[in-house]
């Protein structure tokens, strides 16, 4: 039997930021030798009309929902059976399962040998789902699937999975809930050994929710003298001792969800907790003390927003110097508290954004409060353009005390400030999708989610 994994991107384009995704990696390791695969990565390469294989399997999430859907129509209709996982499938297997043969709802751990041996024995169930969470220990990366492939020089790695904040709109809270998991120090260390990487990007959303972990890890990655770089919640600052373990054993940058500069808006988010750690600049002055570059993310449409908020925000990260700041339209995503709540006052413009033909990349979902949607919409992209602009990026990128260090952290924002322009000028306003129809059509189906 023959599997072939693949990877759609927003639409039939590709993107110069690919990173590894690990779920192939992953399900690479836990199939049985004597199954042939091989792995197309729309971000990289075009994925071919016609393949000689005989299970696709791909993963989704709410922006690729709509490519995948017609990646795997194309499929459908010529004989190929399309099992489908990931973060939208397990929000909305009923919408997945009119497109897939099979979905698996949750981690793939648990279920995917049991699909395998169902699908050689032409008995692919429609829904796969572990009970429970499985634990991580002796989960194995396969990164050989990977190879030849043009992904960045940096390498992505999965220390856990879950974070201890529920902050009202992250998809992540909603798939793994509260529950907190992490592979043992040893295996993560071994699998950085084998990869000889210079670049490591840990991927989990919140690399400190675990301290006494964390610090494990930290200490063991000294004597691999990598670079790193993770997202962390800002109540890290307050403990010293932990980020001068962060600079002994490498860390580079971390990105910081400090999401909005508005009390209000961090309470209704449920992440008030934000505010008690001292002032923004501050804080990213603490990690600049340290050499530790700074990426803030943003958010912005919550009711308390108005329109002064985009160039308020964008000067600040300009001022705090930070190396890169990513501001986004507050987008809903299906399973999450934010999107039941904008459903139930009745504020979505599109419900199902994710396969609607109007809906652009980065145009507003839903009426916010203080400001029309294309308000919304049309700021966040004035800020994204104040902050990229050239004066901006060498104003950043030149600062001895933030960004300018060394020739390396030099290279790094230049490079890295340059690619994200050139994604937001492809990206923003593009649709999602192509122009292929996707049958059925799910107008008139109830959005169910779970
Ligand atoms: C790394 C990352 C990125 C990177 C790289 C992405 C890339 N295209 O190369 C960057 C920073 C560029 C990025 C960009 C974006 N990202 Co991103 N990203 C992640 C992150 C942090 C890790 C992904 C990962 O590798 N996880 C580890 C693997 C092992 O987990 P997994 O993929 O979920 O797979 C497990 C299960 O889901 C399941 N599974 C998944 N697929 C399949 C398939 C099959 C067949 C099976 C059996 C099982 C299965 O099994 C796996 C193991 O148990 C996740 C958050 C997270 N913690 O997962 C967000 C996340 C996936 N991103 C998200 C978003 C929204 C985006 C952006 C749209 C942001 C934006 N507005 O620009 C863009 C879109 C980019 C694109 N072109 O698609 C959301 C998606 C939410 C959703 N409902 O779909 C997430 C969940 C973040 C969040 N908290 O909301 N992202």
């Amino acid at each position: 039997m023959k599997i072939t994994f693949i990877r759609p991107n927003i639409s039939d384009t590709r993107s110069p930021d690919a990173w590894r995704p690990l779920v192939f990696a992953i399900l690479a390791n836990l199939t049985p030798p004597d199954v042939e695969l091989d792995f197309f990565d729309e971000h990289l390469v075009p994925i071919p009309k016609e393949l000689d294989t005989d299970l696709i399997a791909l993963t989704v999430t709410t922006y690729t929902a709509k490519r995948a859907y017609q990646i795997a129509s194309n499929f459908r209709q010529q004989g190929i059976r399309v099992v489908m996982g990931g973060y939208h499938p397990t929000f909305l297997p009923e919408e997945a399962l009119h497109f897939s043969d099979s979905i698996v709802i949750g981690d793939a751990e648990g279920v995917w040998g049991q699909l395998v041996e169902d699908a050689q024995q032409g008995k692919l169930q429609r829904i796969y789902k572990m009970g429970n969470k499985p634990p991580l220990d002796g989960i194995k990366y396969n990164h050989s699937i990977f190879e030849g492939k043009r992904y960045k020089s940096f390498v992505p790695i999965q220390f856990g999975r879950g974070c201890r904040y529920a902050c009202d709109y992250c998809a992540s809270h909603a798939f793994y809930g509260s529950n907190i998991r992490h592979r043992p120090v040893s295996d993560v260390v071994a699998e950085i050994k084998a990869l000889n990487q210079k670049y490591i990007i840990f991927i989990d959303d919140n690399l400190f929710v675990d301290i006494p972990k964390i610090k494990e890890l930290l200490q063991a990655l000294i004597p691999l003298k990598i670079h790193w770089g993770s997202a962390v919640t800002l109540d890290i600052v307050k403990n010293k001792q932990l980020l001068d373990l962060m600079v002994q054993s490498g860390c580079l940058a971390v990105t910081i969800g400090f999401e909005s500069l508005n009390d209000q808006i961090l309470q209704q988010m449920n992440k008030g907790w934000n505010l008690k750690f001292g002032d923004f600049s501050t804080i990213i002055q603490r990690f600049h003390d340290r050499g530790i570059m700074v990426l803030p993310t943003f958010l912005f449409g919550y009711d308390h927003d108005s329109i002064d908020a985009f160039d308020a925000t964008a000067e600040f990260a300009i001022r705090s110097k930070v190396v890169q700041a990513s501001f986004f339209t507050l987008t809903p995503m299906p399973g999450t508290k934010l999107y039941s709540r904008l459903k139930s006052e009745k504020r979505l413009i599109f419900t199902r954004w994710w396969l609607d033909p109007k809906y652009r990349f980065g145009q507003a979902t839903f009426y916010p409060k203080g400001m029309k949607p294309t308000e919304l919409s049309e700021g966040c992209r004035r800020a994204r353009k104040t902050f990229y602009s050239y004066r901006s990026i060498f104003q950043r990128a030149f600062d001895p005390a933030a960004n300018c260090r060394n020739f390396r952290n030099l290279g790094f924002t230049l490079g890295l400030n340059l690619v994200v322009k050139h994604n937001f000028m492809t990206h923003i306003g593009c649709k999602l999708g192509t122009d292929e129809i996707l049958e059925p059509i799910l107008e008139n189906v109830p959005l169910e989610i779970v």
